[in-house]
């Protein structure tokens, strides 16, 4: 697709205007490549002129013409209705940087393609010649026409940190603010944004995970893994200028699904992962999470269980601040499978601060989704001073021994999913991961998601 734009036009002259004698009009047609599809772009002020030629009638007819993905600059006029039996061909004068016109060319059409260089300022003016070889009267200038090349253009659009994520009827709206500077912070103009999503949380986008390329400022993925709990989808955008550069990349945003699975009534044990701005307090957990009637935490100090928030009635109690990444258990009551979708931002890892209270104690941990474990075995190798490592079974009610630890050796085969929830026993008290206490700070977390 190509894009040419018309800056000024007359499309027909007055009789009042045609006084002297014949004139015809002159218009510039600017043009520039699709910015889909790549790269050059000219700025361009209009021009229209009006020509005097040895001819009789006027009667202008404007035609535009030049559409194409160089870097010309065409110039258009029309020629007078009867100029035909007496015009034999125009003379092109041109004047580059403000300098003299010169003749530049000669042209039996009514149009012609100068060649612009970048950073140039071009004017033309025209006239006509008949079968005489008499050169009628010169056109009044046309504007000054300044070209950018493509390669004048290299700085790229800034990156956005307002890239946002909704569930919307089953997919995924995607919401970002425009870009509007450059990476210098001087004014952009970017053509359009690319839509990179992938399953791998922290993925460095390849051309192959991009999805889409948009001029607008939102798009919806109708094919993004929500409703699967096999398939998360993680989003990031970047945006593109006239002049094709793509900026960095932006904050990134994703779906993650946790089963429901049918029970008469029991707890399912989720971790707040993504950060979708809403969820803040455990009765907000507790709301979004279908059936739902009560919130629950495991309090390593004390070794128990420690009520958040419930329901009575239609209303929920439960002012507790969640922290992202860290779970909780949901008691949920559904004779049906269904999945809990949670859309929003990704933040950072979180940390955990293990305790060993009497030097032995369980604590709930998150795999971070930056998390490159893949079995059970070597998660628990991970984890400082542990000793047991366990998944919650929401069938059973109960927890399941996945990996363990005999003299020095771990067993313990089962995948590892970045993003769940875990019960790790410490006989000592440590930080996971990292090993040292990351500066982490919920507030900041939750500024990446939705607002
Ligand atoms: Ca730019
Ligand atoms: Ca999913």
């Amino acid at each position: 697709m190509i894009f040419g734009k018309i800056l000024r036009a007359r499309s027909s002259l007055s009789q009042e205007a045609c006084k002297e004698g014949e004139m015809i009009h002159i218009s510039i047609l600017w043009k520039h490549r699709c910015p889909l599809l790549a790269a050059r772009w000219l700025i361009a002020a209009g021009i229209f002129l009006i020509l005097a030629l040895p001819v009789s009638r006027c009667r202008a007819q404007v035609k535009f013409d030049g559409i194409d993905d160089d870097c010309y600059l065409d110039f258009t006029w029309t020629e007078p209705e009867n100029a035909a039996s007496t015009l034999a061909y125009y003379n092109i004068y041109l004047s580059v940087d403000g300098g003299e016109f010169s003749n530049y060319d000669t042209v039996s059409a009514d149009t012609y393609a100068v060649p612009g260089d970048s950073g140039h300022t071009y004017k033309i003016k025209v006239a006509g010649i008949n079968s005489y070889d008499e050169e009628g009267l010169h056109s009044p200038e046309s504007d000054e026409i300044l070209c950018l090349a493509p390669s004048s253009d290299t700085i790229p659009p800034k990156s956005t940190d307002q890239l946002t994520a909704e569930e919307w009827q089953g997919a995924v709206l995607l919401t970002w603010a425009p870009v509007t500077l450059d990476s210098l912070g001087l004014p952009e103009s970017v053509s359009h944004y690319i839509i990179y999503r992938s399953e791998a949380p922290f993925f460095s986008p390849q051309s192959s995970d991009s999805i889409a390329a948009v001029a607008t400022t939102t798009y919806l993925d109708e094919g993004s893994g929500i409703g699967s709990v096999d398939h998360n989808s993680y989003y990031l955008i970047t945006a593109v200028d006239q002049a094709g550069n793509e900026g960095q990349i932006s904050n990134r945003v994703a779906e993650y699904d946790y089963t429901i699975i049918p029970n008469a009534s029991g707890y399912h044990m989720f971790s707040l992962i993504l950060d979708n701005g809403q969820i803040v307090k455990a009765k907000d957990l507790g709301q979004t999470v279908p059936n739902c009637t009560a919130v629950k935490e495991w309090d390593s100090q004390t070794q128990s269980y420690a009520s958040l928030a419930f329901k009575i009635g239609e209303t929920w109690y439960g002012e507790t601040e969640l922290h992202l990444g860290y779970p909780y258990y949901l008691f949920v009551d559904t004779s049906q499978e269904s999945t809990w979708t949670i859309v929003g931002g990704v933040g950072e890892d979180p940390v955990f601060t293990l305790v060993a209270p009497g030097g032995n104690g369980y604590n709930t941990i998150t795999v971070p989704l930056s998390s490159t474990i893949s079995l059970a075995k070597e998660l628990g190798e991970s984890i400082p001073h542990c000793t047991a490592v366990k998944s919650w079974d929401p069938q059973a009610q109960g927890y399941v021994s996945i990996a363990f630890k005999v003299g020095e050796t771990w067993y313990g085969e089962e995948a590892i999913h970045p993003g769940q929830p875990y019960f790790a026993n410490v006989t000592q008290g440590g930080i996971w991961p990292g090993g040292k206490i990351a500066d982490f700070n919920p507030i900041a977390f939750r500024k990446r998601g939705r607002n």
